[in-house]
């Protein structure tokens, strides 16, 4: 079986190459989202370049739409573009920029105004629930974005439609945009907030690969509601000095970090392999 921690280690030096050529971009929680999306489009979901426009598709929205970096990362090495398209992150008339478009193949929406993903995710699962499609939709918001009133109308319409067919991830890293969750928006009640809407509530540590599988196929097999993952993940992960940091959620690295960074991520690549 292809080693997926060692591909979201490899993946994350793209995402830091991008940000230090392109010179912008939400590092922190690329970092903090990667494992989620390799788990997504490695295993989880049915998708490829072949399928995007195959009504049977699974469905996908970065609501979090700010670690596009992470996505964009993600569809070059599954093969939707070429990777050479990545060497214009951030460039005059590129069609990859800070969020994700649907000009971009592969992405069903475009985000970046937080707090959309999930009812546009209702929509699609309801409308697949009408055609009596088999197709699943995904949906990843950041913590932070749950402070946004319209993820609750999501919500509510999710559990009254009673979508089974939809699983939503919070990337739980205990940071916004400006510090603490918990002191910009107490977010600590999420398990009761969603089982109270009607949500089948579910943990994974979103850090690992294993723990995050085991969570999406849990996900499937429920029945007469729609599943939400909160996965406990680490902002910046992969490169100490990024772990944890608020002040890394939009930061450039300097030659002397995007260096250090490089080393670490290496190191952690090679010991993912032990
Ligand atoms: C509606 C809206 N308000 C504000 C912003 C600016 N913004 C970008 S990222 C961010 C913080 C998001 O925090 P979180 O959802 O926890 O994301 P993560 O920690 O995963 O990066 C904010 C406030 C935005 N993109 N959209
Ligand atoms: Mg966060």
């Amino acid at each position: 079986m292809e080693n997926l921690a060692a591909k979201a280690f490899e993946l994350r030096k793209e995402v830091l190459d991008m940000i230090y050529r392109g010179k912008c971009g939400h590092i922190g929680g690329d970092f903090s989202v990667i494992d989620i999306l390799v788990s997504l489009y490695y295993k989880q979901m049915n998708i490829s370049p072949e399928l995007t426009e195959d009504p049977g598709r699974d469905r996908f929205i970065l609501s979090k739409g700010h670690s596009v970096e992470a996505l964009y990362a993600v569809l070059a090495d599954r093969g939707f573009f070429p990777k050479e398209d990545l060497l214009t992150y951030s460039r005059y008339k590129s069609k990859y920029i800070g969020h994700p478009n649907n000009k971009v193949k592969g992405i069903e929406m475009n985000t970046g105004s937080l707090g959309h993903g999930l009812s546009v995710a209702v929509g699609m699962a309801l409308a697949g629930k009408m055609d009596q499609a088999s197709f699943r939709v995904y949906t990843v918001l950041g913590d932070g974005e749950l402070a946004e009133g319209s993820v609750w109308e999501g919500a509510m319409a999710g559990g009254h439609f009673k979508l089974d067919n939809l699983c939503a991830v919070i990337d739980r890293n205990r940071l916004q945009i400006s510090g603490s969750t918990e002191d910009v928006m107490a977010q600590d009640s999420q398990e009761e907030r969603w089982a109270s809407f009607g949500w089948h509530v579910l943990h994974a540590v979103g850090n690992d690969i294993n723990s995050l599988l085991t969570a999406f196929e849990k996900a499937k097999a429920v029945k007469g509601k729609p599943a939400v993952i909160i996965a406990d993940t680490v902002k910046g992960y992969g490169v100490s000095f990024m772990e944890n940091s608020a002040a890394w959620h939009h930061k450039v690295p300097s030659e002397e970090e995007y260096r250090k960074a490089v080393k670490e991520l290496n190191e952690r690549k090679e010991a993912s392999y032990e």
